[in-house]
């Protein structure tokens, strides 16, 4: 490719990849380590083939640049270095050149970590990263007598190297005056550089500044809220940020959070992250939005509140549901509304509880755009390789706690029965009492105030498993993606065989949407031929089904049922045809419908 068209391309890329770049920020889910639902990886991966695009056409034209010098230079062809390594995520873009040894090596603390520690080794401490904030920021004032900041950084065998650049880029990008101390909570990390390592560090900044830093070690791991719990007891500031250890804060990252604070020390913020990548550590910006949650309570980007666009000033704060993690609060303020809770464990939930416990009781949430902080997603994370197990009960508890009549959402959500789960979340005593004696608001409230977009789910009937009365061990399914004819299947109650049904007399198949934006896919007979299909909801006709619990599913336009029938090849196919008195059974009843 000649370079002209290839920078063409280039651009392109961008261009496309601003644009998905936008819709994905409106329907992802991640926190930034947390799991995403399929529908949203889907544009996640198109994305990361953009991502991987452009990336491979800049390290082409670099490489030809180096090649061209080399040669000028020395004027001989550089060896090829065997790659040994071609289908490990880290080498993909990155590690040309290496030696076998170094490979391996990189290979090594890789699997260990999730992240490129090689590269990380090898990079400065203290080494630069773009300004990625819009240029309002930088024209920003803020006042000169803000209050001051102790930075909690909360890890678990994080990479020497990272955690010194993190407290390296908050020492030089935070004014001396207004940073108190950064305090490191390890949740009993095993890696042994952490030990002597870190405490040859600790000593050579507090040559610079006596004090600055304050360890705390757990002797057991307790958990990401146990640990940011910690962190909040050993800080003296005025203001707390509770931070991953791997970040780098920008440029005047405090400033913009500080002086929120001073004007209104009842707002807990979060800054806006940026990306860093895990193969290159190089910064990929990401644009300011509002943090929220599905009805699983999975975290995920969601657009600000309408307000906040009529302003037209993407540098201006916005209210937010809840934060991702990250966290910036009045130290007291935070300790006034039970900090965090400590009956949560592992791993989730956590930040959705803080962000409801916030709203309803005499406070709110926001994320500030001046605020950047560079934070690496991972490969693959050091808690436990199944989040959802964690995840569920966090979630249940919060729901225990918080949601009044809306709790049951998160038993749908996750496919639990309606009544007694029989999963132990723990004694949820306190935290009533805390709810009672701050007199917070109501759940309908917030979802009424705060977070109007997710969908209440208060017309659902029945959840889980559709099942015929003739095969007990077949599932509607919704049948091969991309595609909308569902099938019959043998069970295993994931997703895909997810069915919902709703007062109107519509069956959701393969899932249920929680925001009101997005749309479910509803079960429909289009009239002819004896195939049934899914269509968008909100688009479709014939989509309202005469069915309660044990009997036959009949259309009320249509009055053909929803069968199933043997084909000659012996399968069962599901069929809509006169009606033979089939009966139906859902696995979870709200109640008697
Ligand atoms: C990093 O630190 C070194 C040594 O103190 C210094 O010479 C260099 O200018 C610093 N680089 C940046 C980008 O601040
Ligand atoms: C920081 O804030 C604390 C708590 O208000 C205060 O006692 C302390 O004097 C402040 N420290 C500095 C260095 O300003
Ligand atoms: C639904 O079916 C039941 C019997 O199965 C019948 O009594 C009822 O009238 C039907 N309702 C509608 C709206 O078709
Ligand atoms: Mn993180």
């Amino acid at each position: 490719m000649r370079r002209v068209t290839r920078i063409s391309v280039l651009l392109i890329c961008v261009i496309v990849y601003t644009l998905l770049y936008m819709t994905f920020i409106r329907h992802q889910e991640s926190d930034k380590d947390k799991i995403q639902r399929p529908e949203d990886l889907e544009v996640l991966k198109r994305l990361e083939v953009i991502e991987d695009h452009v990336k491979k056409i800049a390290i082409e034209i670099r490489n030809e640049e180096a090649k061209k010098s080399d040669l000028l230079e020395k004027n001989v062809i550089k060896v090829e270095v065997k790659k040994l390594y071609p289908d490990s995520p880290l080498f993909r873009l990155w590690g040309d050149g290496l030696s076998e040894e170094e490979q391996k090596e990189a290979k090594k603390l890789f699997q260990d970590y999730g992240y490129n520690v090689f590269l990380s080794n090898r990079l400065p401490i203290n080494r630069s990263i773009p300004d990625t904030r819009h240029q309002k920021c930088a024209e920003k004032i803020y006042p000169k007598d803000l209050p001051n900041i102790s930075v909690v950084l909360i890890y678990l065998n994080e990479a020497l190297s990272i955690i010194q650049r993190a407290i390296r880029s908050i020492i030089d990008r935070t004014p001396p005056h207004l940073l108190k101390e950064i305090i490191l909570v390890d949740d009993y990390s095993s890696n042994a550089d952490l030990k002597s390592g870190l405490d040859e560090y600790i000593n050579l900044i507090h040559k610079e500044k006596p004090g600055m830093l304050k360890k705390v070690r757990h002797k057991r791991q307790m958990g990401l809220a146990k640990a940011r719990i910690s962190g909040w007891e050993a800080a003296t500031g005025q203001v707390i940020a509770i931070l991953d250890a791997h970040i780098e804060v920008h440029k005047q990252w405090a400033e913009p959070l500080l002086a929120r604070i001073k004007a209104d020390r009842t707002i807990v913020l979060s800054p806006v992250f940026d990306k860093v990548l895990f193969d290159t550590l190089e910064v990929l910006p990401y644009q300011p939005a509002a943090h929220a949650f599905d009805w699983a309570l999975w975290c995920m980007y969601e657009s600000f509140r309408p307000e906040w666009y009529t302003l037209n000033d993407p540098s201006e704060p916005g209210k937010s549901p809840s934060v991702m993690g990250i966290l910036v609060a009045d130290r007291q303020f935070l300790g006034e509304i039970g900090v965090l809770d400590e009956g949560m464990t592992i791993y989730g939930g956590e930040n959705v509880e803080l962000g409801i416990r916030v709203w309803l009781c005499g406070g709110s949430v926001e994320v500030v755009p001046c605020s950047k902080i560079a934070h690496i997603e991972r490969a693959h994370k050091p808690y436990s390789p199944d989040l959802s197990k964690p995840m569920i009960r966090n979630a249940l508890r919060v729901a225990e706690i918080w949601m009044d009549e809306y709790k049951s959402n998160v038993n749908i959500a996750w496919n639990l029965p309606f009544k007694d789960h029989g999963i132990d979340i723990g004694d949820v005593t306190e935290r009533k009492k805390l709810r009672e004696k701050l007199h917070c608001k109501p759940f309908k409230w917030y979802l009424e105030n705060v977070y109007p977009l997710l969908d209440t789910w208060e017309d659902i009937t029945g959840y889980g498993a559709l099942k015929n009365d003739l095969q007990k061990d077949l599932c509607i399914d919704q049948g091969p993606v991309p595609g909308s004819v569902p099938i019959v299947y043998g069970c295993h109650y994931y997703g895909p065989q997810n069915c919902y049904l709703n007062r109107n007399g519509e069956i959701y198949i393969g899932g249920i949407k929680s925001h009101k934006y997005n749309s479910n896919r509803c079960l429909m007979d289009s009239g002819s031929g004896s195939t049934p299909t899914l269509n968008d909801c909100k688009n479709g006709f014939n989509m309202q089904w005469n069915f309660s619990q044990g009997t036959s599913i009949i259309n009320k336009n249509t009055n053909r049922c929803l069968e199933i029938a043997q084909g000659e090849d012996s399968y069962y196919y599901l069929v809509l045809q006169k009606c033979t008195g089939q009966k139906w059974r859902i696995q979870h009843a709200v109640k008697e419908f």
